[in-house]
């Protein structure tokens, strides 16, 4: 398989820790955003989105959608199992995980907060200001929706799932931005024991090829 993905990406990175935590070897491809390579004629010719991630498949299909690929993944490498084995358990996984992948992060995308600052003309600490209160709101909700859930290590039990492959990159992105993650106790708790797994510690952006420091 290959990775088109880049280092700092949070949805490159929730495949990243989905690869490693079910041990399937894959080529890492990078392609730099910040470079805008991903809009450039290689990868256009990978991805109609132009974002990445983008998983190459042993068989050559293209798949795209981080949360697709995962459980693409989950569906043909069934160990460990990245999410439950009933249904409800399911749906509370893919509504921790939706909650991070469809509310908090597309507000806060590399091309949403470039068109804040090129095009409505967003003052630099403006664009950091909506990226804290969107990050911080939504892991308000997170952690509330994590106070109603059963005690557990992770996210969702005591294994590591899908809606920790969501969690470990949102927090990672928002620590580079300064967001506060005071008075959010069940969802450190989850981070830090993601962070003390080995396969999360191999995805993370500084074990990445493309890394800079
Ligand atoms: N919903 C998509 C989000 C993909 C996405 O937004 N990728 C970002 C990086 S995290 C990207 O490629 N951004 C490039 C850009 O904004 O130009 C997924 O889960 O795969």
């Amino acid at each position: 398989m290959q990775l088109y993905n880049y280092f700092r990406s949070s949805a490159s990175f929730r495949v990243r820790i989905a690869l490693e935590l079910k041990g399937l070897p894959y080529d890492y491809v990078p392609v730099h955003l910040v470079k805008g390579e991903q809009k450039q004629d290689a990868y256009a010719a990978v991805s109609a989105s132009r974002l990445v991630p983008t998983l190459v498949t042993d068989g050559g299909e293209r798949l795209a959608q981080s949360m697709a690929i995962i459980e693409y993944l989950d569906e043909t490498h069934p160990e460990p199992a990245l999410l439950p084995a009933d249904a409800l358990g399911r749906a509370h996984v893919r509504a921790l995980a939706q909650l991070i992948a469809c509310e908090i992060h597309p507000l806060n995308n590399l091309r949403v907060l470039k068109y804040l600052v090129r095009d409505l003309k967003v003052e630099e600490e403006a664009k950091n200001a909506w990226y804290r209160h969107w990050v911080r709101d939504g892991l308000e909700i997170l952690e509330r929706e994590l106070a109603q859930l059963p005690p557990s290590t992770f996210c969702y039990g005591d294994t590591p799932s899908l809606a920790d492959c969501c969690l470990v990159p949102q927090i990672f992105n928002g620590k580079r931005f300064n967001v506060d993650f005071s008075g959010l106790p069940r969802t450190m708790a989850a981070f830090d024991a993601c962070m003390a797994h080995p396969a999360f510690q191999r995805a993370q952006p500084s074990s990445c090829p493309d890394n800079e420091a």
